[in-house]
């Protein structure tokens, strides 16, 4: 079967520092392909949409899967699978991906046809069994497949990460995937899933809070098989055990691979494997993203981190000693005052971090959907994008975001424009040599993309698509069932 798989197009806000390749997508394209399909992978994120239309007009897809991680891409596949329908009746459409998972039985409803399913969770073996099953009456039978008519089990778990190896050779393109410096740069997984809980992230309930590795020989193979000299790795926690993160670093040091690498991790972790990342420092780690989300520590316990405003203090103090250039997050509430704004951005001078704003915003699949008391102030998903207030601002919102871009702007200061040339000249321009503009383009775009009139515009669009209202608890707190996407018990 001929099998079209598409990443939707970015988000204007992410898009400025940079575009990383669609490694889930890979992943679901190799099990396809494993399994005896003819597989095409398109990347909006890179590619226009009349690319698609080519694709769906010349090469006649018999089935087309979008991958739906983030909600603000929902109405661009809602219509993309509405349009499709319309042109070629007989194209089996369906979806999966992170926000998808979580909200499957209100995208059906919105495609109003125009999407057979819904694949809930993982999608490296079911993907396969799906296209099998294009048809059959029972296909919402299987696990974690929703269609109009019906929903199967909860997903199951991959049992071994090791299998269904990114299928790379499908992206086109590739040069124009980076991260701020690291262009080009490509991605890997190492683990899949988190321990923790943070009140504010779906990703533990997506994998019903499991966490899984894959063995340090397969994630270096995989790694031996990146032609970019930069690698993102994708795990939502970096080198939770110090044993696992040594194994794949002897592999990397035995095998001679040299690249540099970015990483996401906590500060508690940062702090317990301070040797791990030493080690890590020498064989390329360049780039590290640390949670920081809140200054004090009542936000802190309210996002449930877990960490201590200290413990975060010295972990920045680490990070800095071990030479890394590193990016922090702060989560803005809508509630915050110019005052509060004006605290935060004194903060972020002080530091050398390049610090990331995002706003507090309750997604369907985090425990704050649930919990959270104040009335959402917009249901477009369009909005969900934690770049957007969704719910009430104390400020009228106009102000809100003149300070929140005002607060961004201190990146801009410091790290883009002439600073970064200063800071990052040599590699930006060996990249240049090479070829690799992405980051040089990305440094003057700031206020072009962040810019409180557009964003409190976005606002006055019209809405076609509006999501489905929080559903009310049945008890005090959520259950396992309200939250979770894959029930851990059922790792098969
Ligand atoms: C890399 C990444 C990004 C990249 C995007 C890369 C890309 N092109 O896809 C960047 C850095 C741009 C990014 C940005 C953001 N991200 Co992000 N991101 C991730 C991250 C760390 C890894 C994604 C990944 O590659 N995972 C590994 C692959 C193997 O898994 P996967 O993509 O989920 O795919 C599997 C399934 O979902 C499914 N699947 C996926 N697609 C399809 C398609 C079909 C047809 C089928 C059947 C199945 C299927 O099968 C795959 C294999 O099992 C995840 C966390 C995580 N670990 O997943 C967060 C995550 C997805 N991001 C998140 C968020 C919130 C954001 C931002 C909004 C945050 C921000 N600060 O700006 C932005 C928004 C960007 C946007 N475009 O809207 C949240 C999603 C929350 C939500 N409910 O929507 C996550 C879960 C992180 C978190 N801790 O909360 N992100
Ligand atoms: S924010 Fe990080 S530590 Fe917290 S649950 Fe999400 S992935 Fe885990």
């Amino acid at each position: 079967m001929r099998v079209l798989l598409v990443h939707p197009s970015p988000l204007m806000y992410s898009e400025l520092y940079l575009r990383l390749e669609p490694l889930g997508l890979e992943r679901v394209a190799s099990a396809i392909r494993s399994a005896g399909h003819e597989v095409r992978l398109l990347d909006l994120q890179i590619f226009p949409p009349a690319d698609y239309w080519h694709e769906i007009d010349t090469w006649a897809p018999q089935a087309v899967g979008f991958s739906v991680n983030y909600l603000a891409n929902v109405p661009e596949v809602v219509d993309l699978a509405k349009e499709t329908k319309a042109k070629r009746r007989s194209t089996f459409v369906f979806v999966g991906g992170h926000s998808a998972s979580f909200i499957a039985p209100e995208f059906l409803e919105h495609a109003g046809g125009a999407i057979d399913c819904v694949v809930r969770g993982e999608g490296e073996v079911i993907a396969p069994l799906v296209l099998e099953a294009i048809g059959d009456p029972k296909l919402h039978s299987l696990p974690g497949v929703v269609t109009p008519h019906g929903a199967g089990p909860s997903p199951t778990l991959l049992t071994d990460l090791d299998l269904h190896r990114p299928a790379r050779d499908l992206g086109k393109k590739r040069h124009k995937y980076f991260i701020g410096v690291l262009d080009p740069c490509a991605s890997i997984e190492f683990t899949r899933g988190c321990p923790w809980d943070c009140s504010f992230c779906s990703a533990w309930t997506f994998y019903g809070r499991s966490y899984r590795k894959g063995s340090p020989e397969a994630g270096v193979d995989d790694l031996a098989r990146i032609k970019e000299p930069n690698v993102f790795i994708v795990d939502d926690v970096a080198f939770i055990q110090a044993e696992h993160g040594f194994a794949i670093a002897r592999e990397i040091e035995r095998r001679r691979i040299r690249k540099q690498y970015y990483l996401e991790t906590r500060c508690d972790v940062l702090i317990k494997n301070r040797e791990l990342f030493a080690y890590w420092r020498k064989l390329g780690l360049f780039y590290m993203f640390l949670g920081i989300e809140a200054l004090d520590e009542e936000a802190l316990k309210l996002h449930r981190k877990r960490v201590s405003s200290n413990e975060n203090l010295q972990a920045l103090e680490i990070a800095r000693s071990l030479g890394l250039t590193v990016a922090v997050n702060i989560i803005a509430d809508p509630s915050w005052d110019e005052q509060r704004f004006a605290q935060v951005r004194d903060w972020a001078l002080t530091v050398p971090e390049v610090v990331h704003f995002t706003v507090a915003t309750p997604y369907p699949g985090t425990e704050l959907w649930l919990t959270e008391s104040r009335q959402l102030t917009s249901r477009d998903y369009r909005l969900f994008d934690v770049q957007h207030a969704v719910l009430p601002t104390k400020m009228p919102l106009k102000k809100f975001y003149e300070e929140l871009v005002r607060t961004q702007a201190v990146l801009n200061r410091k790290h883009l424009g002439w600073g970064a040339v200063w800071r990052y000249g040599v590699p930006a321009l060996q990249a240049a040599a090479r070829g690799q503009t992405n980051y040089l383009r990305m440094l003057w775009k700031f206020s072009s993309v962040y810019n409180p009139e557009r964003q409190y515009a976005d606002h006055l669009k019209p809405v076609r698509y509006e999501m489905r209202p929080p559903k009310l608890l049945a008890g005090p707190k959520p259950t396992k069932q309200d939250l979770y996407i894959h029930m851990p018990a059922q790792v098969h």
